[in-house]
């Protein structure tokens, strides 16, 4: 007769037909939970815009002054700045005023040639592009 307890290692009946359970769904991560918009990359496509010069040109009846005063007042020129570019004008026939997207260029040629007509002068002002 041995000396020894009797040790019985109990084990669960076999099963070879269940599969294991599912594993749990991953966590969701910071930007995946429920309800979140997933934005993806793209690569820059976006062109800058076009620009445009505004120019004035030359004519022998406007006023030196209403011309420094237009450069002045829509187009931010100083009084220097705007006396020089109304004398390049006088002198070379055209001078750019500024230089802006196409919209606002158009813009301030309207407004432009719309004083100019109010004040009964015949200046030209154009738009180019850059
Ligand atoms: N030539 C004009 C004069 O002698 C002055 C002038 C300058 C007119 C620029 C237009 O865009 C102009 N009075």
């Amino acid at each position: 007769m041995s000396v020894y307890p009797a040790v019985y290692l109990v084990l669960p009946p076999r099963n070879h037909s269940t599969p294991p359970p599912p594993a749990p769904p991953p966590k969701p991560g910071r930007d995946e939970g429920e309800g979140a918009v997933v934005v993806e990359r793209q690569t820059q496509k976006t062109e800058p815009p076009r620009l445009y010069q505004v120019l004035l040109l030359n004519d022998d009846f406007t006023p030196m002054e209403f011309v420094v005063m237009v450069l002045q007042e829509f187009f931010r020129h100083d009084l220097d700045t705007a006396t020089q570019i109304m004398l390049k004008i006088h002198h070379e026939g055209r001078g750019v005023c500024g230089v802006f997207t196409k919209d606002v260029a158009a813009t301030k040629v309207e407004l432009v040639l719309a004083a100019s007509r109010r004040a009964g002068h015949p200046l030209q002002c154009i738009m180019e592009a850059a």
